[in-house]
């Protein structure tokens, strides 16, 4: 068994959760219990605050986990980074009263700054050659400056409303943010095994959620042009149709460049273009 610790409920709770289902791998935690053994697939999930999940992993109580990379590196415990899972986006940053006058990081010295991120700010601080003083505080970081507590914040950030409605400015990024999967360094050989597997699932469904599959007809005269536009995973399969003259052209495209294919494709005369998603993509 392969032990993983994600978040028990919160903002990755379900993107967490979801990429096991993607993954193939059935939980059952019906009763919001603190630990569940996966149906087909040799997984224990453990359920834990996301701030203990370093920690854990670290111990090796679980094995791997799926934390914010800003909590990871704020408990600087030592274990590795398996995979940037790009979900849970944010920012760390610092932010100011709307009113003050910022320039640069300077205009920081001095100032209370407040902040449930005392080791990452203070490492940012120390960086920039910048003499202010930390304040911790566990929660409500954004009101701190409204009520005195502090004069400037250092709190995370995704759409920027937050700070917005408590009249501050983000004017420092010291961090970009998202979910990793993280593992002890020191996982047995079975274990490392496991994960290995579900490092293969997880690719295959990240992968296949940047990528369409296309279904298309196309006269004969122009599959050249839309065989060198269709990359495919090796190349796009072309089947003849019943009508003489036509076939049909099935192909894998990234979403990256997805419109501006679609757009090319009607030029070359494409016609009834289906567009699916794909569940899993495995080179
Ligand atoms: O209970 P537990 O300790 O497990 O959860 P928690 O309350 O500590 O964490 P939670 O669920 O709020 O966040 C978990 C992780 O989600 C964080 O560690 C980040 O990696 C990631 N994440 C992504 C965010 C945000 N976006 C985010 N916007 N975490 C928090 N916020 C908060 C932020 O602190 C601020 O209060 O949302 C507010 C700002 O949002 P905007 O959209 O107004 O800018
Ligand atoms: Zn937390």
């Amino acid at each position: 068994m392969l032990k993983i610790a994600v978040q028990k409920s919160g903002r990755l709770f379900e993107d967490s959760i979801r990429l096991l289902k993607d993954c193939g791998i059935d939980i059952n935690n019906g009763n919001k219990q603190l630990k569940a053994v996966a149906q087909n697939f040799p997984l224990e999930i453990y359920f834990l605050r996301d701030d203990d999940i370093p920690q854990y992993v670290y111990d090796g109580v679980a094995d791997i986990g799926i934390v914010g990379e800003n909590v990871v590196l704020e408990k600087e415990k030592d274990i590795e980074t398996v995979y940037r899972l790009g979900f849970g986006k944010c920012r760390l940053s610092i932010a100011v009263p709307k009113s003050m006058k910022y320039n640069g990081v300077d205009d920081l010295q001095g100032l209370k700054i407040a902040t449930s991120y005392p080791v990452i700010s203070t490492n940012f601080l120390n960086k920039n050659n910048v003499n202010a003083e930390i304040h911790e505080i566990s929660g409500s970081v954004e009101i701190a400056p409204g009520i005195g507590l502090a004069d400037a914040i250092c709190d995370l950030v995704s759409s920027g409303s937050t700070l917005f409605t408590n009249g501050l400015k983000e004017v420092a990024v010291i961090l970009k943010s998202e979910a990793i999967l993280v593992a002890n360094k020191k996982l047995a050989a079975e274990q490392k095994a496991i994960m290995e597997k579900l490092l293969l699932r997880i690719n295959a469904v990240k992968t296949a959620r940047h990528n369409k599959y296309i279904l298309m007809n196309a006269p004969n005269h122009q599959l050249k042009n839309i065989v060198a536009l269709l990359p495919g995973m090796k190349s796009p399969t072309i089947v003849p149709l019943a009508e003489e003259g036509w076939s049909s052209v099935q192909s894998v495209v990234n979403e990256n460049d997805f419109w501006e294919v679609i757009e090319k494709l009607k030029q070359f005369e494409a016609e009834g273009i289906l567009v699916m998603p794909i569940e899993q993509m495995i080179a």
